[in-house]
């Protein structure tokens, strides 16, 4: 289904910050004495310099939608195409290397669950990989922070929503700027099939808990699609608004009890989204959000991802990557370490 209702919560109370008041109104260059060519041309420079950042623009939409919702998309972000397909190829680059160090260390990198420090392997065919440091990756990183702070910090200064209240604590005692806490990439292969729905923070766990007493006590994960994604097609499906401290519990549990699993459930499925993205633009989501990865459409989709927090909220250290090296698996027991695909499912794991 798509938006029922895009921007559903209270108007925010202040102007965006980008809508800048020295505006100088075109009927006012009318008004220049004839034959002065400098004040036209110091007029036409307030103008052009009074006229918000693109993306000041559209903070204040995507901030409401990343309230409301739990996600938005900003197809305009600064990262760009070139800069994304550079750094997919990087991607695939060190996929390739790490797949062959987890086969050199005697574990099939295919057929085998595992995680290491490098790259991790939870479902078969989608990794998620740490990647070595460059110029590259870092000027990606550090564009999509920039991009999504924007948003995030103007998020901070709406009125919370409703179904989103704890304590009224007073907003300005905790940090509104976003701070990267961990950086990487998920890249599914042709063969993936669909993940299962998931929350990063599920409802009960201490971040959950937490954010709902805390407004600014946030994890955001910026998703940047390092190839073109087409809506409904191979990439991440949402369910917005699931994120909703007192309203998203319900509606899951609703879901579980109506049909056992989210994937059964014709109403929840009805309401889920995958939107478009072109490749270098950004998909920002609060961490409680429902999401899944779509089945693979038969090509390689690399999607890069910062990891950012707000308000003192964080993840402990080992968080998805153990400290185990790939060159240390040889020391472990394979079978009882890395267990097969079919084994876990014939075990009735639902991966
Ligand atoms: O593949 C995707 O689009 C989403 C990946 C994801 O959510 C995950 O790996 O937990």
């Amino acid at each position: 289904m798509r938006r029922a209702s895009l921007l559903a919560s209270d108007p925010p109370r202040r102007a965006s910050r980008p809508l800048l008041q020295t505006r100088v109104s075109p009927a006012a260059l009318c008004h220049l004495p004839a034959g002065s060519p400098r004040a036209v041309l110091a007029a036409l420079l307030a103008l052009l310099s009074s006229l918000p950042p693109a993306e000041g623009l559209h903070a204040r939409t995507h901030a409401i939608e990343l309230r409301d919702r739990g996600f938005t998309v900003i197809r305009d972000a600064p990262v760009g195409k070139q800069l994304a397909s550079r750094v997919a190829g990087d991607c695939s680059d060190a996929l390739e290397s790490y797949l062959e160090r987890v086969a050199a260390a005697g574990c099939d990198p295919i057929e085998r669950l595992y995680s290491f420090s490098e790259i991790c392997h939870r479902q078969r065919l989608r990794w998620d990989i740490k990647l070595p440091d460059s110029a590259r990756w870092r000027t990606l990183c550090s564009d999509a922070m920039a991009a999504a702070s924007h948003v995030i910090e103007e998020l901070h200064s709406l009125p919370v929503h409703e179904d989103d209240r704890g304590l009224r604590v007073p907003n300005g005692l905790l940090p509104a700027r976003p701070r990267a806490l961990m950086a990487g990439a998920v890249i599914s292969r042709a063969g993936a099939t669909m993940q299962r729905f998931h929350a990063d923070a599920p409802a009960e766990g201490l971040h959950a808990r937490l954010s709902s007493k805390f407004p600014r006590h946030r994890l955001f994960t910026i998703f940047i699609p390092l190839v073109d994604i087409a809506e409904d097609a191979d990439g991440t499906q949402f369910w917005p608004g699931s994120h909703l401290h007192r309203s998203g519990l319900p509606r899951y549990e609703e879901a579980i009890e109506r049909s056992g699993a989210l994937e059964n459930d014709e109403l929840a499925l009805s309401e889920m989204e995958a939107p478009a993205c072109p490749a270098g633009g950004l998909i920002v989501y609060d961490y409680r959000t429902f999401h899944r990865g779509l089945h693979s459409i038969g090509r390689e989709r690399p999607v890069a991802y910062v990891l950012c927090s707000t308000g003192g909220a964080s993840v402990w250290s080992g968080y998805k990557f153990p400290k185990l090296e790939i060159e240390h698996a040889h020391t472990l027991d394979v079978d009882l370490n890395f267990p097969r695909w079919e084994e876990l499912q014939r075990m009735g794991f639902r991966l």
